[in-house]
This record gives structure tokens, C-alpha cells and sequence, in this order.
């Protein structure tokens, strides 16, 4: 981890300029996400020591018990966003439908849209294991001064003017993109400020590590069953090595620094997929193509996708180029042959 004494905030100044048509808006998007960050990353290292842990007795849409942290984050990044005047709109993970925001000046003036998974990987709060933030940034495509819309929300990944993921691990880190390069910052938690840890990070164009819950292998199909055990096979440069957190932000971050794949295919119990589009998909795809990963539903590129609806899933093949293109050739021959 090279060194340094540039701060996030530092960063954002000198690189505003990437963020198009902006008016110092990247600033305020990531001040919110930056300060939310801050004080999520306080309460999950607290979690085992106040009464945070465990269910809020509440299920979200997915039909997921609400873990308490789960809600505390969801109204923590909801809340830092609001605050700041600079979006219109918020759609999470964790509420049915999308949130309007108005402006305390009820104009509908503000420009953007923000889309979250405010804690994912929250089943493994109570067993002391890394989650993460994951959240998207689109212009809103209705017309400013009018309330913001469904299809404000339903873009394609590939029009995504920053994303970026939270990593509440060994250390908390912000990990992102602006479409200019993947930049990662480690908090200093003594004085709450997050310094530039991780320049530049891109994505080996091959690696020897895949991610996935082969607890589901049975239900897979028959060509991410073909992959899988090609990764297993005793020749060349393998078997891999399997490495599964069951925490998306954790799987890509290890991935992206040494070289990975991470799959989520349909299984039985997930006949699209689990993953989202919106919230985990497209900003992860985001960030691996502009580390020179690749992002994938087996078939085609994930941020080409048009999402019909908010909580829409869809398998997931995302990491270093070679791998993911490795699997999409196993499934494709198996798909050519009706396998
Ligand atoms: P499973 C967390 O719920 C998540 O969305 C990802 O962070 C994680 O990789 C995956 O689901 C874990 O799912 O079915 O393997 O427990």
C-alpha cells in the first residue's frame, strides 16, 4: 500500500474537473458519502459492544430479515445525502420504492440520483465479518424543477457518473470512480480522515482466485459447473484458489488488488440471480471496467442491461478480463451444445 499524505477531500478538489458539468456538485455528492461512511464505519466497529446487533424485526423487500445496523445505515447515507441539496432523488436496496427529494426549497432543482446497497453483506455482522456500502451515481434524465421520476432510476450502468463501494473491514475504506481511473482511500479512524492509500488500482488481467457459494454447485448451470471445475483441475496454472466472503465489497476489493473472479450465476433459489442491478451490479461492473476488468451476466456486458424495474437481480461474472471471459466461453459452448 504505497503511502500518502493526500486526503479524499483533496483528491475530490483536484479532480473536479472529471466530474462533467460539474459545479463543485462531486464535492457535496462525496462529503455525504464520506461523513456517512464515517459514522456507519463507528457503529459496526461498536456493534459488539451495544445493543446493535441482530434483527430490527423488520424484513426488507428482498424478504431478508432487517439486520439493525442494516436500518441505521440505510438512514445514515439516506439522511447525509438530503442534507447536503444535491440530489433529487434516492433509491436503496433497503426501501420498496425511490425516494423524492425536493430541496428545502421545494424546487427540484438538484441534478442527481443516487442508488444504494447501505450495507451489504450484513449477515455477517453478527459473526464479526467485513460489509460494505456499494452505491451508484446517475443525472437525473427528467427535466430539472420537476419531481424526479422511475426512469431517473432505470438507466443503463453505462450511464453512471460515479460509483464506488465502502469497505467496513481491518481497516474502513472508500473505493471509487468518477470514469477516470479506480481510486482507494483508508480511514485513519484517530483523526476521521480518509488519506489516498490505493491510487490507480486496476484489475489483473488474469488471476488464480474465484468467489462463489459453491454450496449452490448443483443448481448451477452447466457451463458455470464446466468453469468451476476447470478451476479445480490439476494442470497449467491451476487449481485456483477459492476464496468466498459472502460479502460482494470484500470478494472485489481482495479480486482487484490480486487478481479474480467473483460469480453469483442463477441457482434454484435464485432463478435471475440474487445480486441487484441497480445497487450491486451495475457500480461494481463501473469500477472493474475502469480498473480493466470485465463485468458480465454470462452473456453480455452488465452495464448495457436497461433495468425494467427498481429491485431488478441478474446473474453476476465480474473481475479480472481473462476469467470472466473464460466463463462466458464455458457457457457459451455449453449453451451451443444444449448442455
Ligand atoms: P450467498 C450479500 O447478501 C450479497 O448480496 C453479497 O454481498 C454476497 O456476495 C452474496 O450476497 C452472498 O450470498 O447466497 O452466497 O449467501
Amino acid at each position: 500500500m504505497e503511502e500518502s499524505n493526500k486526503t479524499l477531500g483533496e483528491f475530490i478538489i483536484e479532480n473536479q474537473k472529471d466530474f462533467q458539468y460539474s459545479s463543485g456538485e462531486l464535492s457535496r455528492i462525496f462529503n455525504s458519502i464520506r461523513l456517512a461512511a464515517k459514522v456507519v464505519s463507528y457503529k459496526v466497529n461498536k456493534a459488539g459492544l451495544v445493543d446493535i446487533i441482530g434483527s430490527a424485526g423488520d424484513k426488507n423487500i428482498q424478504g431478508e430479515d432487517q439486520q439493525k445496523l442494516d436500518v441505521y445505515a440505510n438512514e445514515t447515507f439516506i439522511q447525509t445525502l438530503i442534507n447536503r441539496e444535491i440530489v433529487c432523488g434516492i433509491a436503496s436496496e433497503e426501501n420498496d420504492d425511490f425516494i423524492t427529494v425536493e430541496g428545502s426549497d421545494k424546487s427540484n432543482n438538484n441534478k442527481y440520483v443516487v442508488l444504494m446497497d447501505p450495507l451489504d453483506g450484513s449477515s455477517n455482522i453478527d459473526v464479526n465479518v467485513s460489509v460494505g456500502t456499494i452505491f451508484s451515481v446517475y443525472r437525473r434524465i427528467s427535466p430539472i424543477g420537476t419531481p424526479v421520476t422511475l426512469e431517473d432510476f432505470l438507466q443503463p450502468g453505462i450511464n453512471q457518473v460515479a460509483a464506488g463501494y465502502v469497505i467496513y473491514g481491518t481497516s474502513t475504506m472508500i473505493v471509487y470512480t468518477t470514469g477516470h481511473g479506480v481510486n482507494g482511500f483508508t480511514l485513519n479512524p484517530a483523526i476521521g480522515t480518509f488519506y489516498l492509500s490505493h491510487p490507480n488500482m486496476k484489475f489483473p488481467v488474469d488471476g488464480s482466485i474465484y468467489s462463489v457459494n459453491e454450496g449452490n454447485y448443483v443448481h448451477f448451470p452447466q457451463g458455470v459447473k464446466d468453469y468451476i471445475k476447470y478451476c479445480q483441475l490439476e494442470e497449467e496454472d491451476r487449481p485456483y484458489t477459492s476464496r468466498y466472503i459472502g460479502s460482494l465489497a470484500s470478494d472485489m476489493h481482495r479480486n482487484m488488488i490480486k487478481g479474480g473472479i467473483y460469480l453469483y450465476p442463477t441457482s434454484s433459489g435464485a432463478a435471475k440471480g440474487k445480486l441487484r442491478l441497480l445497487y450491486e451490479c451495475n457500480p461494481m461492473a463501473f469500477i472493474a471496467e475502469q480498473a480493466g476488468g470485465k463485468a458480465s451476466d454470462g452473456v453480455s456486458r452488465i452495464m448495457e442491461i436497461l433495468p425494467a424495474e427498481l429491485h431488478e437481480r441478474t446473474p453476476f461474472f465480474c473481475g479480472s478480463a481473462n476469467m470472466v471471459e473464460k466463463v462466458e466461453e464455458f457457457i457459451n459452448n455449453a449453451q451451443s451444445n444444449n448442455r
